[in-house]
């Protein structure tokens, strides 16, 4: 297949870089370049392939990617949440399933560690997870337990010198490969903690799940724990009950809202050049006023979202945000680029469908984006339980 050429330019209708500091445009435009240079050329041949590019890890480290909010002392970058967004939006802008990979290692596995680790713990691992030496998977959902991690089976028995763990997760991305996985389990009082679980530890197995027709550049699989003899020290002291788990969901969630505004801007720069140049009946098609209209709503919902999204990296760098709005950033985003995926598909016509063009494979991986790290309909209840102060799910 030849490598495609990345043309990408990205639409700013409402001038949003002018609210950008000069740091986190030059963050934003390493990002990007990396992305033209070493993801865009391979990312469909890996996607037809249906394998994680390995090869990109040590690049993601170098931009940054892994842990950008994570103090240099810890081998972090240092940066401030709009820096992290900005980094997502353009790694998913080239795929989702590579921005999985750094949202994993960033948020669900650095995070806990940093947040709720002890300082030995931070030591061990943060400095090799940011330089990309080990990667790390985040078990919390199980085949009886997705929407409702509360219900979890998956348990810790404590032994005096060691917890005993048993128990699957289910559809763990970055599972096949990773050195380590913090796994949420309950113990013998029904508590939830993490524990970080290393790959060797018998009894420990991280079987692949095949066959998606989404996510397809990024490995999913199972963790399946058979008596493992976890160390005492493995387990992550500072916080335990379902709130843990949740609150790194928050930092993810926050990433994917830009990432998926990265996805739908890549979607609609596609579509509006493809528009430019195809002709049909004479007219390039960006003449027709159907044509026109599809574009017309795409930028309008990109510059609603673009703002939103800064507005909220503004409050998640004071310490502001709160779940309900990242949850509603989280479903607007993912489903706005979902639509102007299938409708920039739709603009390409028969050349939609191929890999010559990223659209298809956008549509498809946001298909995962649209359900993990909580579902569409989720994060509706999460906004409904905000306004209202009544659980929908209780
Ligand atoms: P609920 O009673 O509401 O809450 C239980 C406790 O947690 C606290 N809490 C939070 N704390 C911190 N951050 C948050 N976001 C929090 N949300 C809730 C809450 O205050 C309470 O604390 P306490 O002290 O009172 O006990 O819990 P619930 O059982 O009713 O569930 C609520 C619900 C449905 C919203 C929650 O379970 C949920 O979000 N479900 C969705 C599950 C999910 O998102 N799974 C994601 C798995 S990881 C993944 O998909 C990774 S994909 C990665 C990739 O490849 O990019
Ligand atoms: P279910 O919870 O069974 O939901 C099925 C349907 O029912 C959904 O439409 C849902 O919205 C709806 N529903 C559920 N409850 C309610 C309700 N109360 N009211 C109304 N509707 C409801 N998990 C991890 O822990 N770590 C990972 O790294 C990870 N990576 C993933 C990668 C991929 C590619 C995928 C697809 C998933 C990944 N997940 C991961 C799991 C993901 O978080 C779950 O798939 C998701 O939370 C939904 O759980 P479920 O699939 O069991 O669906």
């Amino acid at each position: 297949m030849a490598a495609r050429q990345d043309l990408y330019q990205h639409p700013d209708y409402y001038l949003m870089d002018e609210m950008l500091s000069d740091e986190h445009k030059l963050i934003r435009e390493a990002t990007r370049e990396w992305v033209k240079r070493d993801v865009s050329p391979i990312i469909e041949e890996y996607a037809q392939r249906a394998e994680f590019p390995k090869q990109l890890v040590k690049g993601l480290a170098e931009v940054g990617a892994f842990g950008p909010y994570i103090p240099t002392e810890y081998g972090g970058a240092g940066l401030d949440q709009i820096s992290y967004g900005l980094m997502m939006m353009e790694i998913e802008r080239g795929d989702s399933g590579v921005r999985s990979t750094c949202s994993v290692q960033s948020s669900l596995v650095m995070y806990p560690i940093y947040a709720y680790g002890s300082e030995e713990q931070r030591r061990k691992y943060l400095p090799k997870l940011a330089s990309g030496e080990m990667l790390g998977s985040f078990g919390l959902t199980e085949p009886n337990f997705g929407s409702n991690p509360g219900g979890m089976v998956t348990n810790i028995k404590d032994m005096g010198d060691h917890y005993l763990l048993n128990g699957a997760k289910m559809w763990i991305s970055n599972a096949p490969f990773c050195d380590i996985a913090v796994v949420w389990a309950k113990n013998e009082a029904g508590r939830i903690h993490g524990v970080i679980v290393e790959r060797g530890m018998e009894g420990f197995t991280t079987p692949e799940t095949h066959n998606k027709w989404s996510l397809r550049a990024s490995a999913t699989g199972e963790l399946v724990f058979d008596n493992v003899k976890v160390p005492k020290e493995n387990l992550l002291p500072n916080k335990s009950g379902l709130g843990a788990p949740l609150g790194c969901l928050d930092s993810a969630r926050y990433g994917i809202a830009w990432g998926a505004l990265g996805a739908a801007m890549d979607c609609y720069d596609t579509a509006l050049r493809y528009s430019k140049e195809r002709v049909q009946f004479d007219r390039p098609i960006g003449g027709f006023q159907l044509q026109q209209k599809k574009l017309a709503e795409m930028i309008t919902e990109i510059t609603k979202a673009q703002l939103l999204t800064l507005r909220l990296g503004q409050l998640k760098n004071e310490g502001r945000a709160t779940t309900a709005q990242i949850s509603m950033a989280k479903r607007n985003n993912v489903n706005m680029a979902l639509e102007i995926a299938r409708e920039a598909r739709q603009m390409l016509g028969g050349m939609g469908i191929t890999g010559d063009y990223p659209i298809m494979r956008h549509m498809m991986n946001l298909e995962s984006v649209v359900t993990y790290e909580g579902t569409h309909d989720i994060h509706l209840l999460i906004t409904g339980m905000d306004v209202t102060g009544l659980s929908a799910f209780k």
